[in-house]
């Protein structure tokens, strides 16, 4: 039994192990309560931010490199593929292009705009994270008009990287999705794997209720 702590980017995690069907338990971290408040989890990662693991002795952070373990300790799994696959160069690119480029682009570009004061909210960082994140988008848009996945005809970990990041752009209404990444997220949060690990992360599927309850009130107003 893995523990996985928190949702937000461990949502990939829970995901992952939906897809390979391996035995986990979500145990919540509320940072908007304040990590500080929560001992217990500081004890696992002194540095308060979330997702992490705990398996066996190891303690692990970074949703990436923790979708990486899991693969390799108990893989071989079709969601990646073998390093002398055709796919695996695009799968481990985008695996990590997912986060590095823009997971972690748009996040300071929400967190500047909801946690900033007023007059710090357009800084200049922001603005270059939000350049940064559309850059690494036109990657994930090229590709995708090569292939319904990112790694060619299958269903990967790297759509497990990138779709959890571009949910959080369009949920924060941070940057605009094209039709054909619009397509994509149908296909990949389409799988049975995804919705049950959305009935798991009972916050992510609060928070993505409320943005759609607030999408389908504007239209209507509209
Ligand atoms: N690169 C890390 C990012 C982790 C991260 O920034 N997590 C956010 C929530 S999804 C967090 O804990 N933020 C609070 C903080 O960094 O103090 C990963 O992929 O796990």
């Amino acid at each position: 039994m893995i523990p996985v702590f928190g949702e937000g980017r461990g949502f990939r995690v829970v995901w992952l192990l939906e897809e390979m069907g391996l035995p986990y338990r979500l145990r919540p971290v509320d940072l908007l309560a304040g990590v500080e408040n929560d001992p217990e989890y500081l004890a696992i990662n002194p540095a308060g931010f979330i997702p992490a693991i705990r398996d066996g002795d190891a303690t692990m952070v970074e949703s990436i490199a923790i979708m990486e373990y899991l693969i390799a300790r108990y893989g071989p799994t079709r969601l990646a593929p073998d390093p002398h696959d055709p796919a695996f160069p695009a799968y481990q690119q985008f695996l990590h292009l997912g986060e590095a480029g823009l997971a972690a682009s748009i996040y300071f570009v929400v967190v500047s705009r909801n946690l900033a004061p007023e007059s710090e909210r357009q800084n200049w960082g922001a603005r270059k994270a939000l350049e940064v994140f559309e850059n690494r988008l036109g990657l994930v848009t090229r590709q995708l008009a090569r292939s319904p996945y990112l790694a060619g005809e299958a269903f990967t970990a790297a759509d497990i990287s990138v779709t959890y990041a571009l949910e959080f752009a369009q949920r924060t209404g941070a940057a605009a999705l094209g039709a054909s990444e619009e397509a994509y997220l149908a296909r990949t949060t389409g799988r049975e794997a995804y919705i049950r690990a959305m009935e798991v992360c009972q916050a992510t599927k609060a928070w993505a209720a409320e943005v759609a309850a607030s999408r389908s009130s504007r239209a209507r107003e509209a």
